[in-house]
């Protein structure tokens, strides 16, 4: 085996690698960016920012375009398709796609001469997809609870207690809102499985790692459980891929990247996961030991796990682990958003949000804090909006950094207690993760050394290594060859800053208890 493409589509941008697994190395990395590349959907972040009560939605013709246009720049830059191997994915978690009984017949029939977004536009039934970032289903959330038993039974039998951003709750506001585009839904995708089926020329399968996201399947037989599809809505069976393993090989790519691209007819297609299942991969923590924090637009805390443990709090929850097994996922929603609100308050870049303002406080900020939830915030559970300071002193802009990065990772020491897991290092990825000063604090924060791989995203690495794993390639030696820690990207924690974490975890707990009793 020798090349394989991952792909990954995150909320902001749709991202590709190139792996050359018999070497060991990334032959090409390239992103097309919603906001910047496709600036005509006005989604700059990716999704419209328009939305009212709490609602979060994208375009899914912009991911369609992003798929073509990125594909078109890799041919331009040169890439031979004709030797990829294999090709799978990642997606952001959650959101879904609705599509009308066509949907199959007009894959089949997709020709090279026009764009995927021209000749699927036809086949939605719902003009936009709900994301992971959408807070505005806590009444679907509380009639699935009730209908099912309670809380604890949606959460005993799928992972998590029903969530806001859950594709299950979700589907319950769609169809109870337009009972008639519901009707006309012939499937709802992920997605991670929407992309899967455009690349297949077919619907495949919805794969455990993303379908842990759904508050739908069932985790001790890794289906769909049929008390929560009757609790979310009529008829919803019959609407949904069926579930699988994540290395399931879904058949030669369609003919219509061949023609059009110069793909191999027998290139294979392996289903796609979600991105944080697929960051578990790239980051090599497909084994329980290691705990993974990703700062993307989301910051996420996670790892495999050898048995499903659920979070008594209601705010982690278990994933299937595209490895084999669980993993689990505790997720903030107020990750870069609260960063670059306070970057673009004080006029900073991230060289000077690390270097001017981070080093010109001490750890501990003087007791000064920040309740960093400029967005409804998932963990904990905070539906208002606005972040809140523990002092009305006009805080400098080395005090507003400290104050958002130490407030956000002891928020995350905080509701990661449930796992009982004390990792003894930390693998840091996403966006963020570059920045020295931010991993700083994460070592301190945690006290323990910090991790970073050189790799340009542990998703889109992960969805390239799960392609060739669905292809018979070995995973350990995979992550020997992808997952391994940079040399001297390691951050060591200051002794003294985490005895000063230590102290201050209580008065953080305390600040946000008086705050928001949640
Ligand atoms: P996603 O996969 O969720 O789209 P990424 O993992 O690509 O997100 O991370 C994107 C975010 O990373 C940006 O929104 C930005 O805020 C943040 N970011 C990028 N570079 C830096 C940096 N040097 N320091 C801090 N944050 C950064
Ligand atoms: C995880 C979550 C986010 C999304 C976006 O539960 O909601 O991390 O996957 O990346």
């Amino acid at each position: 085996m020798s090349l394989v493409l991952g792909l990954d589509s995150s909320t902001q941008s749709l991202s590709a690698v190139i792996l050359d697994t018999e070497k060991g190395i990334v032959m090409a990395n390239h992103s097309v960016n919603f906001g910047e590349d496709l600036s005509h959907y006005s989604q700059p972040h990716g999704y419209d920012e328009t939305g009212e009560r709490g609602e979060v939605h994208s375009n899914p013709l912009m991911w369609l375009e992003a798929l073509d246009l990125l594909l078109t720049q890799l041919a331009e830059g040169n890439i031979d398709f004709s030797k990829i191997e294999a090709v799978s994915g990642s997606g952001q978690q959650h959101g879904s796609v609705y599509l009308k009984a066509n949907f199959n017949d007009v894959l089949e029939g997709l020709t090279a001469q026009s764009d995927l977004k021209t000749q699927l536009a036809n086949c939605l039934s719902r003009f936009s997809s709900p994301i992971w970032m959408d807070s505005s289903t806590s009444e679907e959330c509380a009639e699935i609870a009730q209908a099912v038993g309670g809380n604890e039974v949606v959460c005993s039998k799928s992972g998590s207690v029903a969530v806001e951003r859950f594709t299950g709750p979700q589907i319950r506001k769609f169809a109870e809102t337009d009972p008639d585009s519901y009707a006309e839904t012939g499937t709802i995708h992920l997605v991670s499985s929407f992309f899967a089926s455009i690349l297949a020329g077919k619907t495949v399968a919805i794969d455990h790692g993303d379908g842990g996201g759904m508050n739908l399947m069932n985790l001790s037989n890794l289906d769909w459980d049929q008390d929560l599809l009757d609790a979310t809505a009529i008829g919803l069976a019959g609407k949904l891929p069926p579930c699988a393993p994540s290395n399931s090989k879904s058949g030669p790519i369609s003919h219509y990247f061949v023609k059009k691209y110069g793909f191999s007819p027998t290139c294979e297609t392996i289903i796609w996961s979600g991105d944080n299942p697929c960051s578990l991969i790239g980051m090599g923590a497909a084994s329980p030991g290691k705990v993974v924090i990703s700062l993307g637009t989301s910051d996420t805390l996670f790892a495999a796990m050898p048995a499903p443990k659920t979070d008594p709090n209601g705010f982690g929850h278990v994933f299937g682990n595209p490895a084999g097994g669980y993993m689990s996922l505790i997720c903030f929603k107020n990750g870069s958003l609260a960063r670059e609100a306070i970057k673009e308050k004080y006029e900073l870049n991230w060289n000077s949000f690390e270097k001017d303002a981070l080093s010109q406080t001490p750890a501990g900020n003087n007791d000064l804090m920040m309740l960093p939830f400029y967005e409804p915030e998932i963990t904990p559970a905070i539906d208002t909006e606005g972040p809140v300071f523990s002092s009305d002193h006009h805080y400098s802009s080395g005090e507003a950094v400290r104050a958002v990065l130490e407030s956000q990772f002891l928020n995350m020491r905080a509701h990661s207690d449930w796992l009982g897991v004390s990792p003894s290092r930390i693998y840091l990825t996403g966006g963020a993760s570059e920045n020295d000063g931010i991993a700083q604090v994460v070592a301190n924060v945690f006290g323990v050394p910090v991790d970073r791989l050189d790799v340009p995203s542990s998703a889109t690495i992960g969805a390239g290594m799960r392609a060739a794993h669905g292809l018979g390639e070995d995973l350990d030696d995979l992550e020997s060859k992808f997952s391994k820690p940079k040399e001297g990207l390691t951050v060591e924690p200051d002794p003294t800053a985490c005895d000063i974490y230590n102290e201050f975890l209580p008065k953080f707990k305390a600040f946000l208890a008086e705050q928001f009793t949640s």
